[in-house]
């Protein structure tokens, strides 16, 4: 079974980050967490890059904020496909600072970025790259989006009420 691995750099992202550990739960996907500071524990880092792929790992979430350097990092090393989650932390530049250190990464080593504190998308995200080869979680997606489109025809029909 395909894994994703949600990492992020300080404990201090864990209220962001337990958006993504929330869906992918709710998509039955099975999820690994940890802590990887880029800057902090440089060596585990490296070690989680260079072998996430030879775990049963598909997808990485790497979640940071400020000098956010960890998903850009963990992407010059893995092959997997990596998704940045920019954290708006405490001293932050309005998370300015996290949005563009991992948005702006040289052609060669993307890293898919979404919104700021977007982790239920990233979630989303993984799980829909595991759905492209694994019909179950594709299913689960499926029936995912049809509940969006009812919650919002719902809502549309209360308003002609
Ligand atoms: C980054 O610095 C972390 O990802 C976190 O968002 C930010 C602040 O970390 P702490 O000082 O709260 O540990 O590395």
């Amino acid at each position: 079974m395909s894994k994703v691995a949600i990492i992020m750099g300080s404990i201090s992202d864990m209220p962001v980050m337990q958006d993504a550990i929330d869906i992918l739960k709710q998509f039955n996907v099975e999820v690994e967490v940890d802590i990887v500071s880029a800057h902090r524990t440089p060596e585990k880092l490296f070690d989680f890059s260079k072998n996430a792929h030879n775990r049963g790992i598909s997808v990485i979430i790497a979640g940071a904020g400020g000098a956010a350097h960890l998903p850009g990092m963990v992407a010059s090393m893995s092959p997997l496909p990596v998704i940045g989650v920019p954290v708006k932390s405490s001293n932050s530049i309005d998370g300015w600072d996290s949005v563009l250190s991992i948005l702006q990464m040289p052609g060669g080593v993307p890293v898919a970025t979404v919104a700021l504190n977007g982790a239920k998308n990233a979630g989303i995200l993984a799980a829909q790259i595991i759905g492209s080869h694994d019909k179950k979680v594709l299913d689960t997606i499926i029936t995912y989006k049809e509940e969006l489109k009812a919650a919002v025809n719902k809502a549309a029909e209360g308003l002609k009420k």
